[in-house]
């Protein structure tokens, strides 16, 4: 990079806590109503995703005027070349919805599509993950390092499902073949701190179809900084076309040559 991309990251976290913290008022005050549904009707959008989302747009046309931001409510996915903000204002709505706490605001940063820099704030614990390209990725200023993990059989891994049901029954196939060959699975329910979760070693590995840009651009550079072998979606056909996979090194091919066994770039 031409540029130290960090101060990226402190506007990402300036930006993310603030959201965060209105997506935990709006629990409160009982307006996480849901007031859409989107592939599918288990696919929900609430008022507090709609309001994040307008406070990160906000945010940054104050603080970064005139770089383009792609949301996961207002839309865009596709890379843009240049400078470009990438938001989910909250990944995990369906956690959300029912006081599961393991959902976050996610922010990066991506030049010509890379991502170079990415704040993950998660409300009810107030963790912040972050990361810069090249300079590491930390939880609350503590740095990171993926797992000691060497053997696939003693691995804990994260996974996760699309909302359609013919997709699902596919990704549970794979699901239900991988289940015998690690330790065991975890479905979370939010990529982005999945993904952060393989950076901090509290899991081995994660493997997920059908991601939007926005729920892995800030956990994917997040989980690569702290040492993770990384796929992100189109990277590697063997995974399908739009397969996110990160993994501790020393697991990472065993994972791949399970995965395409178990069929998981057919789902
Ligand atoms: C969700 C995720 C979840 C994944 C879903 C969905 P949302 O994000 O992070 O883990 O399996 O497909 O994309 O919609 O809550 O921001």
């Amino acid at each position: 990079l031409s540029f130290d991309p960090r101060p990226l990251v402190d506007v990402a976290v300036t930006v993310a806590k603030e959201a965060a913290a209105l997506v935990q008022r709006a629990r409160h005050d009982a307006v996480t109503a849901q007031v859409d549904t989107k592939s599918t009707e288990t696919d929900v959008v609430t008022l507090a995703d709609r309001a994040s989302e307008q406070l990160v747009r906000d945010r940054l046309a104050v603080l970064r005027p005139g770089e383009p931001v792609i949301g996961e409510e207002e839309g865009g996915s596709a890379a843009v070349e240049g400078l470009t903000w990438v938001v989910d204002p909250i990944d995990g709505t369906v956690n959300y919805l029912y006081g599961y706490p393991w959902y976050a605001v996610s922010i990066a940063a991506q030049l010509d599509g890379v991502s170079v820099a990415g704040a993950v704030v998660e409300p009810v614990s107030g963790r912040v993950w972050t990361a810069a390209l090249g300079h590491g990725s930390f939880l609350d200023g503590n740095r990171l390092s993926v797992s000691k993990a060497t053997r696939l059989d003693l691995s804990l891994i994260g996974y996760g499902f699309a909302y359609r049901p013919e997709r699902r029954q596919r990704q549970a196939t794979t699901w239900a073949a991988l289940s015998t060959r690690v330790r065991d699975i975890r479905r979370a329910g939010a990529a982005s701190l999945d993904l952060c979760a393989v950076a901090a070693g509290w899991l081995d590995g994660y493997a997920e179809h059908a991601l939007g840009r926005w729920d892995w651009a800030a956990g994917a550079l997040i989980a690569s900084e702290a040492g993770a072998t990384v796929h992100l979606p189109g990277t590697d056909p063997a995974f399908g076309a739009d397969a996110t996979v990160a993994a501790t090194p020393a697991i990472a091919t065993a994972l791949r040559t399970a995965l395409i066994e178990c069929g998981f770039a057919n789902v």
